[in-house]
């Protein structure tokens, strides 16, 4: 007898479709360069990244987190009006971001500065939307990065959608979006992943768990065994990576982009981390989280473990050491000055890019602020 429920074989929506074993994820982590800075191997995933790349990795990792402590002293100063730190995070976001093509597409939150950075963006563009002088000021044409989202979740429906168009194309383009553990709960994620599952959309979920979202630990945001079990309700197969393992999580994304661009779907990947700073720079972790938890954290440090390990392989010494600290330093001095002497946008454009037909009450908006513009001595247009 004939199952009416089956789709005609050869539908393309069933393409690369799972058994319910197969999508089953480890509960161990991938991770292929431990806390010591020791590499293993994994039967599965390799980084096969030579001298230079490793080098390089460890070069970002290092500028990020100087650009991102520089941002956090400027918020401090009342030059940026707030900052979502990503200290601790910065082997997720590097081995993920290297790990792509240029020609893909990254949908990121605010937290990614990181991963801006590697795809080229300069960090004084992005900056302009914490300092509020502009908006997301880069061109996401140039470097394949969206402007970052601030609703929860919203990327992911942007990357699937993204993504579908690139797959009707027919061409080799992967959407990247970057969520946090938070970000799982939220609907549009849910409908993202159900549509990307059902369309075999080529994209990838890479979801930080940085163990909270504000205040929320990660054990009250779900009641699922890890969050890439998630992955197995919506035919998606998923990976656990050590998301302080930059060799790690280059690894399992350059696999999951990889398939995707062979036509195989998406992946959900949950690189397990830490935020070791507040959730931004109007939060007091202190209130929700033990001081002994984020300094256990630090020893678990993405920068120090790759260092351990170019050291122990005669791929950094002092000298190189001193260099890559004293450029990171110099590129975050660059960016500090040229944030205080970029020009302020003009506050109108925020209004130019939302609606084909303006609604009556975004013209409402427009014309006081035309009026305060005025008042203050900016001419109207
Ligand atoms: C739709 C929506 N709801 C609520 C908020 C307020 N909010 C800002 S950040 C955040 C927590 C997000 O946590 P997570 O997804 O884990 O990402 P993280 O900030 O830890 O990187 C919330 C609830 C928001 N920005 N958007």
């Amino acid at each position: 007898m004939v199952d009416e429920r089956e789709p005609a074989s050869g539908d393309p929506h069933r393409r690369g479709r799972r058994t319910a074993e197969e999508l089953l994820p480890a509960d161990e982590l991938v991770q292929l360069l431990d806390a010591d800075g020791v590499r293993h191997e994994h039967p599965r995933y390799t980084a096969e990244v030579g001298d230079d790349a490793l080098r390089e990795l460890y070069r970002w990792m290092n500028v990020v987190r100087a650009v991102d402590r520089e941002s956090i002293h400027l918020q401090r100063q009342g030059q940026l009006g707030v900052y979502a730190s990503g200290l601790g995070q910065e082997a997720a976001q590097v081995g993920s971001a290297s790990a792509l093509a240029d020609a893909d597409w990254v949908f990121p939150s605010y937290r990614e500065l990181g991963v801006g950075m590697v795809r080229g963006v300069d960090p004084v563009r992005l900056l302009h939307l914490n300092r509020g002088t502009w908006l997301a000021d880069h061109d996401p044409h140039e470097h394949g990065f969206a402007p970052p989202s601030i609703p929860i979740g919203t990327q992911a429906l942007h990357a699937v959608g993204f993504a579908l168009g690139a797959l009707f194309d027919g061409a080799p383009i992967v959407a990247v979006t970057y969520l946090g553990d938070g970000a799982t709960s939220e609907g549009d994620t849910h409908e993202a992943l159900t549509f990307a599952g059902v369309m075999g959309a080529p994209v990838v979920f890479f979801v930080q768990n940085n163990q909270y979202a504000i205040s929320v630990p990660v054990e009250e945001q779900t009641a699922a065994p890890t969050l890439a079990h998630k992955g197995v309700g919506y035919g998606i197969p998923a990976v656990r990576v050590d998301g302080n393992d930059v060799l790690g999580t280059y690894a399992v994304t350059r696999e999951a982009v990889d398939r995707a661009r062979a036509g195989e779907g998406p992946t959900l990947i949950e690189a397990v981390t830490y935020r070791r700073e507040a959730h931004t720079t109007s939060d007091d972790a202190d209130r929700y989280r033990p001081r002994e938890e984020v300094e256990a954290a630090e020893a678990r440090d993405p920068i120090l473990r790759m260092a351990r390990y170019l050291r122990a392989n005669d791929l950094l010494d002092d000298a190189a050491e001193r260099e890559v600290q004293d450029a990171a330093a110099r590129l975050a001095g660059e960016v500090r000055a040229r944030l205080y002497d970029a020009p302020h946008g003009d506050p109108r454009e925020l209004f130019s890019h939302v609606y084909v037909d303006p609604t009556g009450h975004f013209e409402e908006q427009a014309a006081l602020l035309e009026r305060e513009l005025g008042e203050r001595g900016q001419a109207p247009r």
